[in-house]
């Protein structure tokens, strides 16, 4: 297949700094003093809040806890957030306003001993592998999976039965499940009236979403909605997984929130092989939120607003933290678009490239007085900076700790020397927070992790000595001689209500489809996401060859191809109402008629974010990255002028 393919990032050796418009080599000495200064010179012109720091999701989560504090304690502000936004933001929401805490209910182990599996919205086959060996254990041991995705993914072929949905009809669907439950008298009275709140205004809601209603919505035969349904109530024990089919939407909350009202009418929750699990995306986005990366909560998840914790924390870093959450990475970028951000701190991430609207990205960042890129590879983001600094891998040339899906923390160790002169994150940190008059000392990733542990109950009992014994250890750890359960909420199930604690609520919800309306200029539904053999935005798997491996193209089912007049192979124009882009053609009957879809791993060659939409969810912050309306052209027909966006710098 005709695709270019761009040449592979070489690690970053010794820190940048731009002069006269270019960037060029630099001591450390040099590239810290400038980073710090241009942060000193912002904080002091406009005040803590023009800065903003993105903590990187691959990194420890001892990193993730000195950047956090970085930005809180050195620079005086909560504006700090990673991409946790841009994937799971709204599992974390939904989550917690139901349950008070955001993480994932279930254990790994759990999904081999279930009786039914939904799999709603994740491409866990390519996406999730190693979860998937648990879920293909599950399957082995008996249990029934079901599919939830427009498209007939390698995960959806595993699956006993399919429901190949619109997009964005996630609620409708929901609801049509919900209300067939009721109706035939399969929902759990004991656990609702016990442990939950709002059933009868949640009954009402549902009501309209007959079988039929939802066929014609979600394209799903009321037959499949039945069974599914019938399935998952009558099942003892019933896992329901998501990940961004779900999340990657305008009202992505409310779509999670949909989900979890499935498991409050069954009682799927709180019980050992029943529960709720939003599969994360990047191997420690769940550490990096855990450790205060995010604007509205510190270390444990501990809420800000609440003075006793920022006493707590005020105490232990000698500083003041404001009492009000700060920015999130999507109103960062809007206040870089408005002048009121001027400096920002990116520690592994690549937003050039993986933000919706691409070209609005650009040119925010492009606003900014001083940029600072702390990074293994010189990405696209790390081009436009005014700093760059190399950073170790850390997965393999790092001591430290990260925590996945199902929230066991994991030890990482140093296997390997880092390349010239890169520095660990760690150490970055502190000589900045140094310049800026903080003397941090500390003696290696274990004491930084042994502060965390004194300041967030839920990580007390875990150190180093028993993650070693243990393996890794589940959060809630609280004290050193616990090993809780492996799910969470069991409190749920309690007779004694002081015990039960907090009931948790229905929610109410409407269907809100897809912002981006389908026209006759827009009529193909474009959605995005995946492929096993290529990670995010391909700045770390563009360094190796795979004959399994084609570059970006545009998947259409054949009866789209034949009907436009596509051939495999042939490169055509996709346009949407805010860019263009130019690929390949790759006929995929996975999908149905009036879906196309693309990855965004190629974006030197393709930059399919150049057509994504930054219509966001405005609970969680999250983009509408799984539906936008576009247009597919023979690269013979005219092109309108404006739709062809200037290349990136
Ligand atoms: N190989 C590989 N693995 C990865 C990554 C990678 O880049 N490469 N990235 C990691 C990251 S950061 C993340 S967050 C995860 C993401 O993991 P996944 O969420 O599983 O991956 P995606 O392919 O983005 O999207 C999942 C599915 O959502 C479906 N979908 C689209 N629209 C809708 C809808 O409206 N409703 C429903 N129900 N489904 C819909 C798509 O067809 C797709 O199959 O993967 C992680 N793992
Ligand atoms: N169209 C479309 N766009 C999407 C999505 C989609 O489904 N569709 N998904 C969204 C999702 S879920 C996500 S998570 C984002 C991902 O968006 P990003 O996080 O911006 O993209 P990545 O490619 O994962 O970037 C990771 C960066 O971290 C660097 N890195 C790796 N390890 C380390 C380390 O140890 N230290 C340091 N300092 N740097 C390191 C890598 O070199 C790389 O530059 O993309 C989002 N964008
Ligand atoms: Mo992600």
């Amino acid at each position: 297949m005709k695709n270019k393919r761009a040449e592979p990032y070489d690690r970053l050796t010794h820190p940048l700094v731009r002069e006269d418009g270019v960037l060029r080599r630099a001591s450390w000495e040099e590239a810290l003093d400038r980073a710090a200064e241009g942060f000193r010179r912002n904080v002091e012109a406009h005040g803590p809040n023009a800065f903003a720091m993105l903590s990187c999701a691959r990194s420890t989560n001892e990193m993730n806890y000195v950047a956090q504090k970085f930005t809180r304690a050195v620079i005086g502000t909560n504006n700090v957030d990673s991409c946790n936004r841009t994937c799971h933001a709204p599992s974390v929401a939904g989550l917690s306003a139901v349950f008070g805490s955001g993480g994932g209910t279930s254990s790994y182990q759990e999904v081999e001993d279930t009786d039914v599996i939904i799999m709603w919205g994740s491409a866990a086959r390519n996406a999730h592998p190693i979860f998937f060996q648990h879920v293909l254990k599950g399957i082995h041991n008996g249990a029934r999976m079901f599919a939830v995705d427009p498209r007939r993914t390698g995960t959806a072929q595993w699956a006993d039965l399919w429901l190949g949905l619109n997009v964005g009809t996630d609620i409708p669907l929901a609801h049509a499940i919900a209300r067939e439950i009721i109706h035939a008298g399969l929902h759990n009275t004991t656990f609702i009236e016990r442990a939950t709140t709002g059933f009868e205004e949640f009954r009402r809601c549902v009501e309209p979403w007959t079988l039929e209603v939802a066929e014609r919505v979600t394209g799903v035969p009321a037959s499949a909605i039945r069974e599914l349904a019938h399935a998952y109530a009558r099942a003892d024990r019933a896992q329901l997984c998501w990940t961004l089919g779900i999340t990657e939407h305008h009202n992505a909350t409310d779509n999670v929130r949909a989900l979890i009202n499935l498991a409050l009418l069954t009682g799927h929750v709180g019980r050992y092989g029943s529960g709720l699990s939003p599969l994360r995306g990047q191997n420690n986005v769940q550490g990096g939120g855990d450790m205060g990366a995010i604007p509205n909560r510190l270390p444990g998840f501990q809420e800000i607003l609440d003075p006793a914790i920022r006493a707590k924390f005020e105490g232990a870093w000698n500083t003041r933290i404001q009492p009000r959450h700060g920015l999130n990475l999507t109103q960062m970028l809007e206040a870089m678009g408005e002048g009121e951000v001027t400096a920002c701190y990116i520690i592994g991430e690549n937003p050039v490239q993986s933000e919706a609207d691409s070209l609005a990205c650009i040119k925010r960042l492009g606003m900014l007085d001083h940029l600072v890129v702390q990074d293994i590879f010189l990405t696209k983001t790390a081009r436009m900076a005014d700093v760059v600094l190399p950073a170790t891998a850390a997965w393999c040339e790092t001591e430290g700790t990260f925590t996945n899906s199902e929230r066991r923390v994991q030890r990482v160790r140093r296997a390997l020397e880092p390349p010239g002169e890169a520095r660990d994150d760690i150490w970055i940190l502190c000589e900045l927070a140094r310049r800026l008059g903080h003397d941090w000392h500390y003696d290696g990733a274990e004491e930084v992790w042994n502060e965390l542990r004194s300041l967030s109950p839920v990580h007390a009992g875990m150190t180093y000595a028993r993650l070693e014994e243990h393996q890794g250890i589940q959060w809630p750890c609280p004290s050193e001689d616990s090993l809780e359960p492996p799910f969470l909420h069991g409190r749920l199930w309690e007779t004694d209500p002081v015990k039960r604690g907090m009931p948790a609520p229905f929610a109410v919800l409407e269907h809100s489809p897809p912002v981006d309306e389908l026209d006759e200029e827009f009529p193909l539904r474009l959605t995005t996401g995946r492929r096993l053999d290529s990670y995010n935005t391909g700045v770390q798997s563009s360094g190796f060859a795979s004959p399994l491996r084609r570059g970006e193209t545009i998947e259409v089912c054949p009866e789209d191809a034949l009907r436009l007049g596509l051939t495999a192979g042939e490169e055509v124009r996709i346009s949407s109402r805010r860019g263009s882009v130019v690929a390949p053609v790759y006929i995929d009957p996975a999908l149905r008629p009036g879906l196309v879809f693309m990855t965004f791993h190629f974006p030197d060659e393709v930059d399919t974010n150049a057509l994504t939409i930054e219509a966001t969810c405005p609970i969680a912050g999250t983009a509408e990255f799984k539906a936008a309306a576009v247009r597919i052209d023979k690269l013979t027909a005219p092109v309108s002028e404006e739709l062809v966006p200037a290349k990136a710098g």
